[in-house]
């Protein structure tokens, strides 16, 4: 176990796939009292507690990346990534790295089979040193803790890992054979820790919705002073059989939920309004903001989405405003401190010429984003298609960032996509920043994005109104791109999430000339994808399951939503019967949420159903 024995194995090439003999579960989210009341409201009634307390564990929630770690006869054998709950990415090499993770486990009744699970995270104090060191080397920095503990284990090097300032706490348990765990919860992770597993020391037993609330206030005022990041706290109710009675929806356990922290406000003042031309000439409005540090982030740009929204919060360059950062999503600006308003703060106005190639802008009638109508004269909406195109949901060309699409299309190397599977290592390599190594591995990548799914190379054409599932739905009823090609209107209208606009939006699409020239000149640079069989809809995701969709849904209409599950497979059908998989329930359902119930069959509200779309790369 000495540290030097941790790192033995050679760089991989790529990484396996672990499959997950009992899925990795995520967690529901709530963000207010009121959702975690109605969380154990929902608890109690399903284990017919009446007016009793459920005794939950509560700990923090570790903002890093999920691990699983499989410990055969004591030994540590294998770790893999969540990745989507199902299937996950081998990296047993680079976990072996990390000092916290016992490679043997040690004390009594050690069990032949245990598969643990758990956060990898990068403490604070390593993460800043990480930085610091790398900003002084001119290296690339991360932006939080989180990025770099997932960065960290996706590397192919496990000695890279090894240098990484990595931890974790375990905090829940998988497979086991050859023993019988404690039937509480708590009683599990103490056991782990026993064993020499690390958990975390701020985990406690609490009772009720008032042992919660009092604990998420603990944890949340001694949140800065925590050595590493968190983004809330988990309760999990602590008797197992409860758990078991408790059950999963979807991809998440109903016995856990993860309280998340309010989303984090500052104050900071607008320098400047600036304008970026989207991939279809859609005019933002951007506030560049003196840099402030919010949710764990410095920020310097919140977008304004549209010249109207920056009247109806009348935000003004010079003006001082509240920036709020929530998890992941983009910072934005919630409203402006108008006693604060200097008597030089100018107003924003939208441009009547695009800032990048000068053509005239339009704002169509009853819409609220102005455009530069320059087309793909424009550079700015060349690179936006450009980067659309390679990035990961689409063509996913690794190594293509956006910052080396600009330089490609400002040194004239590229001017269409089709430009990208002419470029020559030579070329790259050419580059500024870019060495002979990177240039072929750059190259290597475009090569095997050749290989891809029609959904995907539709999606990746950057076509209006074509988003990730309206592709797949393209691709599932029309099932090649001469029929895509080929459709009507009237045609296009047919397949299910396409209305009057995404139709003509194809039709003009495949109308240009050059837009025929590039997807030709694609396919003639070796672009392809398996034909799609009708017959090999058994194969889908969802084969075989029949949903019934009821109430409204916020996210997505219900034509999209049945589209969606359509093209994973999955029937829709109009009404509940014992055959039905699923009930999808929106606001104001009907008669046939009661009908579910008292079939027994299983229903999903809108979070849950997004989540298992998601879970199919679906997301809506
Ligand atoms: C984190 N992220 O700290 C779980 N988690 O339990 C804790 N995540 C979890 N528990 C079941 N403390 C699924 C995920």
């Amino acid at each position: 176990e000495s540290p030097t024995q941790r790192v033995g194995a050679e760089p991989l090439k790529s990484f396996g796939q672990v499959t997950h003999a009992i899925p990795m579960l995520s967690l529901d989210n709530a963000f207010s009292e009121a959702e975690l009341s109605e969380f154990d409201r929902r608890v109690r009634e399903r284990l017919q507690m009446g007016e009793q307390h459920i005794t939950y564990s509560a700990e923090p929630k570790l903002d890093g990346l999920a691990v699983s770690l499989l410990y055969r006869n004591g030994n540590l054998e294998q770790a893999a990534t969540r990745g989507d709950g199902m299937t996950g990415e081998e990296i047993t090499q680079n976990v072996r790295t990390i000092q916290a993770v016992p490679l043997r486990l040690r004390g009594n009744g050690v069990p032949g089979l245990l598969e643990v699970r758990g956060e990898v995270f990068m403490p604070k104090a390593g993460f800043e040193r990480f930085n610091d060191t790398a900003r002084k080397r001119g290296e690339k920095t991360f932006v939080n803790p989180r990025n770099a503990a997932a960065g960290s284990l996706r590397q192919l090097d496990p000695r890279i890992t090894a240098q990484r300032p990595l931890a974790m706490y375990c905090y829940g348990t998988g497979q086991v054979e050859g023993t019988t765990l404690p039937d509480h919860h708590s009683a599990i992770l103490d056991q782990l820790r026993e064993w020499g597993l690390p958990v975390s020391p701020e985990r406690r037993s609490v009772t009720g919705v008032e042992g919660c609330l009092e604990y998420y206030q603990k944890i949340q005022s001694r949140r800065d002073n925590l050595p590493y990041e968190i983004d809330g706290v988990v309760y999990k109710v602590d008797d197992i059989e409860q758990q078991r009675r408790l059950g999963f929806v979807s991809r998440a356990p109903r016995w856990a939920l993860a309280h998340k922290f309010a989303a984090q406000e500052e104050l900071t003042r607008v320098v400047d309004i600036e304008v970026q031309v989207g991939r279809t000439g859609a005019l933002t409005p951007v506030a560049r903001l003196e840099p402030v540090f919010v949710g764990g982030v410095t920020v310097t740009n919140a977008t304004l989405h549209n010249e109207d929204e920056v009247r109806r919060k009348d935000v003004r360059i010079g003006d001082t405003v509240v920036v709020r950062r929530a998890g992941d999503v983009i910072p934005e600006v919630v409203n402006v401190v108008t006693e604060r308003r200097p008597a030089d703060a100018r107003e924003f106005l939208m441009h009547t010429r695009c800032p990048v190639c000068g053509s005239e802008v339009v704002r169509v009638e009853g819409e609220a984003v102005a455009r530069c109508s320059g087309g793909l004269f424009c550079s700015a909406q060349r690179k936006q298609s450009i980067k659309h195109f390679a990035s990961r949901r689409a063509m996913d060309v690794e190594g293509l960032g956006d910052k080396l699409v600009d330089q490609l299309v400002d040194e004239g190397l590229i001017d269409s996509v089709a430009d990208l599977y002419r470029l020559t290592a030579e070329q790259l390599a050419a580059l500024e920043r870019m060495g002979e190594k990177s240039a072929r591995n750059l190259v290597d990548a475009i090569e095997t994005s050749k290989a891809t799914t029609l959904s995907r190379f539709l999606y990746a054409l950057g076509i209006r109104e074509v988003g990730e599932a309206t592709a797949a739905a393209l691709a599932a009823d029309l099932g090649s791109l001469d029929a895509v090609k080929r459709a009507d209107e009237e045609r296009l209208q047919q397949v299910p999430d396409v209305g009057p606009v995404v139709a003509a939006h194809i039709v003009r699409f495949f109308q240009q000339p050059h837009n025929i020239e590039v997807v030709e000149a694609l396919i003639a640079h070796g672009i392809h994808w398996p034909a799609i069989e009708h017959s090999a809809a058994q194969d889908k995701p969802l084969a075989g399951q029949t949903f019934v969709l009821t109430g409204t849904l916020h996210r997505m209409t219900r034509d999209g939503a049945k589209a969606l599950l359509q093209s994973l497979g999955a029937k829709v059908a109009g009404s509940v019967s014992k055959k039905t998989s699923y009930v999808v329930v929106g606001d104001d359902p009907g008669s046939k949420l009661a009908k579910a119930e008292s079939l027994g069959v299983e229903v999903l509200d809108e979070a849950a159903f997004i989540r298992l779309l998601d879970e199919y790369g679906m997301t809506p």
